[in-house]
């Protein structure tokens, strides 16, 4: 019998076309081996975290059911954010496409290249926001549920587009 898990991957872009970099890779992750896309949020615009002065972020998050494994998972979103020919320049650097996993069923993982749940998804209204839209009730293993994380926060600008 074949293992089944939902996964949430975090999309994230402020450079070049983000809505379009975005809708493309929600096709991208549909048609992953072993992957189905149950569902995706809206696309929100957001104020960029942690370092100032960059232009709006766009946001979203997918649901997914997967067969692959967490570290498969992760390479194959490594590879679909190189195929945007992101940079790497430093950390909280702009970019036109960046993918997080947020979430592997309910497993807590921490390898020194994959930390699930991913390790800032908490604190963040970009992540938070578009997740309650899909499941308010969703729990974060060991920290709470999305809507109570999001209410919590107060201090960060996000805004439903389409
Ligand atoms: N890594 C470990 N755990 C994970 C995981 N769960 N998912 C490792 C993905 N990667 C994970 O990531 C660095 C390394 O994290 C990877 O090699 C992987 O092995 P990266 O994508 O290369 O670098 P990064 O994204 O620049 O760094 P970091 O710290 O992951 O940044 P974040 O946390 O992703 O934040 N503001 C708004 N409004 N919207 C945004 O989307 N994004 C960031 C980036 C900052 N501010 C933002 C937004
Ligand atoms: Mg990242």
């Amino acid at each position: 019998m074949d293992e089944r898990v939902i996964a949430w991957i975090g999309l994230g872009a402020n450079l070049g076309h983000p809505r379009q970099a975005l809708g493309e890779a929600f096709e991208t992750l549909a048609a992953l081996p072993e992957t189905r896309l149950l569902a995706r949020s809206s696309i929100w615009r957001t104020a960029p975290v942690g370092a100032p002065g960059q232009p709006d972020y766009f946001n979203a998050v997918a649901k997914l059911e997967t067969g692959l494994s967490p570290h498969i998972l992760l390479r194959d979103i490594q590879a679909i954010e190189q195929e945007y020919g992101r940079e790497r320049t430093f950390r909280n650097a702009p970019r036109t496409l960046d993918l997080d996993l947020l979430l592997y069923g309910d497993a807590i993982l921490a390898f020194p290249d994959l930390v699930v749940p991913h390790e800032r998804m908490h604190e963040r209204a970009f992540v938070l926001a578009p997740l309650a839209e899909i499941d308010p009730s969703l729990e974060i293993p060991g920290v709470g549920s999305v809507a109570e994380l999001l209410a919590s926060i107060t201090d960060q600008s996000v805004e439903r587009m389409s």
